[in-house]
């Protein structure tokens, strides 16, 4: 009866496990993906060593509860040796999972160890400090800088300049349109003190210091509009300094650009856009 008990209870454990770690839908982007494997690689671990201890609990509360005499456990070396070696190892797989993770680009962030071969962005304009893509892929990568101000977001796109002229670029407010299926360069700073970046449903956070240049990446997998958020807090309007990241197909992301540079060939440059006091 007991182990009847015991083994359907064991069965829904796994049951309920099992729906836990079902590969979800595709994720939004490379950040997110990796963040998930990551996770689904731990659970893999974490489950049967989770049934394992709740079986033992259970087993030794059922098969002990009527016990009066109990007696103290005797010492067993071999035991001992076999869960202090299985620990280790357990967290040495944990430890190096997550360090890989950390090596990568889009997780660890664009450094200049993570990214020995990078140079300084091939853009018009100067980020001074900031870490590029590496050389011979400038081209295919998406660069903006991404910059706080109390209590907004501003998004220049330097390559983006209008009729060839340097000091001219598409630049945007509250909103930035990135290509989907393309690495995309964040070059994040802030023109007066601490913010964060955070897009939680791309895997994204960074903090934005002024005068220097933390720089993340992501390659963006599905269409969309993604909430972006401040996640310091820098004063009366924290909460309300949301952005947004808007990810269209590479076709629309040219249009938008087309029609922000003609939108612009009117007016007045805005290359004091990111400097600008409110
Ligand atoms: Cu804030």
């Amino acid at each position: 009866m007991i182990r009847k008990r015991t083994g359907a209870l064991v069965a829904g454990l796994v049951a309920l496990l099992a729906l836990a770690v079902e590969p979800a839908a595709a994720q939004a982007s490379l950040n997110e993906d990796l963040i998930q494997g990551l996770n689904s690689k731990l659970l893999y671990v974490a489950i049967p060593i989770t049934i394992l201890v709740e079986v033992i609990l259970i087993y030794t509360v059922v098969r002990f509860k009527d016990n009066d005499d109990p007696q103290p456990t005797k010492e067993n070396r071999r035991l001992e040796i076999t869960w202090t070696v299985a620990t280790a190892i357990i967290l040495l797989f944990v430890g190096f999972a997550a360090y890989q993770l950390l090596g990568v680009t889009a997780i660890g962030g664009v450094t200049a160890a993570s990214n020995p071969n990078a140079v300084q962005p091939a853009t018009t304009h100067d980020f001074p400090g900031a870490v590029g893509p590496p050389q011979g892929q400038d081209d295919e990568v998406v660069e903006v800088e991404v910059v706080a101000q109390k209590y907004f977001w501003t998004f220049n796109y330097p390559e983006a300049t209008v009729n060839g002229n340097e000091s001219r670029y598409v630049s945007t407010q509250g909103t930035m349109v990135i290509p989907k299926n393309t690495t995309v360069y964040m070059h994040v700073t802030s023109t007066d003190w601490l913010h964060a970046v955070h897009v939680p449903k791309l895997a994204l956070k960074q903090d934005a210091f002024p005068e220097k240049y933390n720089t993340i990446s992501t390659v963006a997998y599905e269409e969309g509009t993604y909430q972006l958020y401040c996640a310091e807090y820098c004063g009366v309007g924290h909460s309300a300094m949301l952005g947004k990241i808007e990810v269209v197909s590479q076709q629309e992301y040219q249009d938008w650009l087309d029609e922000q540079k003609s939108g612009m060939t009117e007016s007045s440059g805005n290359e004091s856009a990111a400097l600008a006091q409110p």
